[in-house]
């Protein structure tokens, strides 16, 4: 008896110490919102002490976590003066959200480990029977969410929203929210401890408290079927307990009013035609303004419809070949003061207005998730997105914890970007070394993937191989290529692989009958340092590769596509050249602050070109 109370007892401590994330809401800006950006107190935490008692046992999963004065997640204060407490949020410093502490604080900006964050706030819901969330855009790396000392869970993954449910644990006021936020690089990580980006640390997106009635529309997929430029198929799923209910879709400006009905799980497949509606395309990035409506609750949404296929070595846009003028971007805006991780539809505007000046139709977000404002801004733009995940270089393809935490962030951004008209790529790697295992592990993502949304294209950054010096000739040798719908590879003639001047000697052998992206192509240079062509560094020896690169790849038959190496230059602790570098990869078509280099220019008219033949 006393045995079974005691599995009783774990078990209930088990499920409540572990409750997981709440299924990710949709459409956060379409809701009743309330921001919870702005100042949170910090405690920097080397040790994890809140954490971890000094037998190394996590207090959120003893007897008496809740009462442990010493826990920082209980967010106690002293309230007698012999009490011992060995921290106090109200009298730490403050960090402000969104934002790493990398760069709000010179102390901390090579740290990497846990730092508490605490922020207090008061709620009153408007209806009783109202549910409320709070959501997380991103905090990076490994979080554990409290409130009120109360677990809500943990999320693993640096760049995927995360939410959960506070209903039951909400007061009107005095509620302390508590993070804790560890970015330490693990080797079992996705990624792992090898990349070539900075780690920034913290809450680097918006935190939102997200209201909704009772059962709510929770997620749903309204885009064109795969190979149909007018019917739209989808499904919206519902979140309560009145799950089976009459929901409708509008669309007021295609006189379009549909009714659907939800099964007892929640959830109504859609299925409707559009008439004589405008397709999403760059040169027109129509959104329509769509209702969602079940009971009186209206869920705005702009959407747009267009299709995506390929056909032999060519990207079909509504039925039409196009070329891809790419470039990548890392998830950084260095030219609002100081630098951080990008996250606001401002920061989007700064970084995609540069791609625009380029005359860019598509952007490469690398290496994992960008913020959702850079997806919805691209879309406004017209720019169409390759987005992929933290798949980087050599993770741990054996290990089955490595594989759900790539196929957890996989699932969330899908999730959450699958209404987006403009990505019509997702990526499942960059750089992957040829094993059994690695194809393995990158094929069942393919298979996940293929299941969340069956209408996208599918791709990977692969690699090229050189099979013979004289004459020399490269191809891309990797049995995932069988798999992708778009064959994608780096390669960095010209710079890692030679000088400039070899680009003119390659003959590319790529029999494989897919369209061809050049996902990375590129080589250094400092703003402001000019030279000789034949100098490493300077923006001319950066120019002549750009312009014998374009030169070598456009002989590439089935090229359809190309995201250089990169939009502006990023933090890389890789990076150290005192002059050069400064912590800086240098590969950037702009400097970190947007200033133009030589290269922009070869780029921008070869992209001119290029519209010219395709458009
Ligand atoms: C690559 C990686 C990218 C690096 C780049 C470089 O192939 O995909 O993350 O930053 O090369 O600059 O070496």
């Amino acid at each position: 008896m006393k045995q079974l109370t005691l599995t009783i007892l774990l078990t209930y401590l088990f499920v409540s110490v572990y409750s997981q994330q709440h299924s990710q809401i949709q459409n956060v800006e379409n809701r009743k919102t309330t921001s919870l950006n702005g100042e949170w107190k910090v405690i920097l935490d080397q040790y994890e002490t809140g954490y971890y008692n000094y037998r190394y046992e996590p207090t959120d999963q003893t007897l008496n976590s809740k009462t442990n004065n010493n826990a920082f997640f209980n967010d106690y204060k002293q309230q007698r003066p012999d009490e011992l407490v060995e921290y106090d949020y109200d009298l730490s410093e403050s960090l402000n959200v969104p934002g790493s502490w990398n760069s709000q604080d010179e102390r901390y900006f090579y740290y990497e480990g846990t730092f508490w964050y605490r922020k207090k706030f008061d709620y009153n819901k408007s209806k009783d029977d109202n549910r409320v969330f709070v959501h997380f855009g991103a905090t990076n790396y490994e979080s554990h969410i409290y409130l009120n000392g109360n677990k809500l869970g943990t999320h693993v993954g640096g760049f995927t929203p995360h939410n959960y449910e506070i209903t039951d644990y909400l007061k009107e006021s005095g509620n302390s929210l508590v993070v804790k936020v560890d970015n330490k690089r693990k080797l079992e990580a996705v990624p792992t401890v090898n990349t070539d980006w900075f780690n920034y640390g913290g809450i680097t997106r918006d935190v939102t408290l997200i209201e909704t009635e009772e059962t709510f529309i929770r997620e749903y997929v309204i885009q064109l079927e795969k190979g149909s430029l007018n019917t739209v198929k989808g499904h919206i799923q519902l979140d309560g307990i009145k799950l089976k209910q009459s929901i409708q879709v509008n669309i007021p400006e295609l006189s379009i009013s549909q009714n659907f009905k939800t099964d007892i799980k929640g959830l109504a497949l859609v299925d409707f035609k559009l008439k004589n509606a405008i397709l999403w395309s760059p040169n027109n990035p129509k959104l329509y303004d769509v209702q969602i409506v079940v009971n009186d609750q209206i869920l705005k949404e702009k959407i747009g419809f267009r299709s995506i296929e390929t056909k032999g070595a060519d990207i079909l846009l509504n039925g039409k070949s196009v070329f891809l003028r790419g470039i990548s971007i890392h998830e950084e805006n260095g030219e609002r003061g100081g630098g951080d991780r990008a996250y606001s539809r401002d920061d989007a505007f700064m970084i995609l207005g540069r791609a625009k000046e380029l005359n860019c139709n598509f952007v490469r977000l690398a290496h994992y998730p960008h913020n959702e404002n850079m997806i919805r801004v691209a879309e406004e733009l017209g720019i169409m997105v390759w987005e992929e995940i933290p798949v980087y270089w050599t993770i741990h393809w054996e290990n089955k914890d490595t594989y759900e935490n790539a196929l957890n962030q996989l699932t969330n951004m899908i999730i959450r970007d699958r209404n987006r008209a403009n990505v019509i790529i997702w990526s499942m790697a960059n750089e992957t070394p040829v094993s059994e295992p690695r194809t393995k592990f990158l094929i069942n993502l393919i298979g996940e993937t293929r299941r969340l949304d069956d209408t996208r294209l599918i791709s990977a950054a692969l690699e090229k191989h050189t099979i013979s010096e004289e004459p020399l000739t490269m191809v891309v040798e990797d049995p995932f290529s069988e798999n992708v719908d778009v064959l994608s590879f780096n390669e960095y003639v010209g710079w890692y692989d030679g000088l400039p001047e070899k680009c003119d000697r390659v003959n590319w052998e790529i029999k494989i009958n897919k369209p061809v992206i050049i996902s990375e192509f590129g080589g250094g240079a400092k703003f402001g340092f000019h030279g000789n062509k034949n100098e490493r560094w300077t923006e001319e020896f950066q120019e002549d590769l750009y312009k014998r690169s374009v030169k070598m790849l456009n002989k590439i038959p089935s090229l359809r596509g190309m995201t250089p190496w990169i939009l502006s230059d990023f933090r890389s602790p890789r990076r150290v050249h005192p002059v050069l570098q400064e912590g800086f990869n240098r590969k950037g078509v702009t400097s970190e602050k947007g200033e133009k280099k030589l290269a922009f220019y070869v780029l921008q008219e070869f992209y001119n070109q290029k519209e010219e033949e395709f458009d």
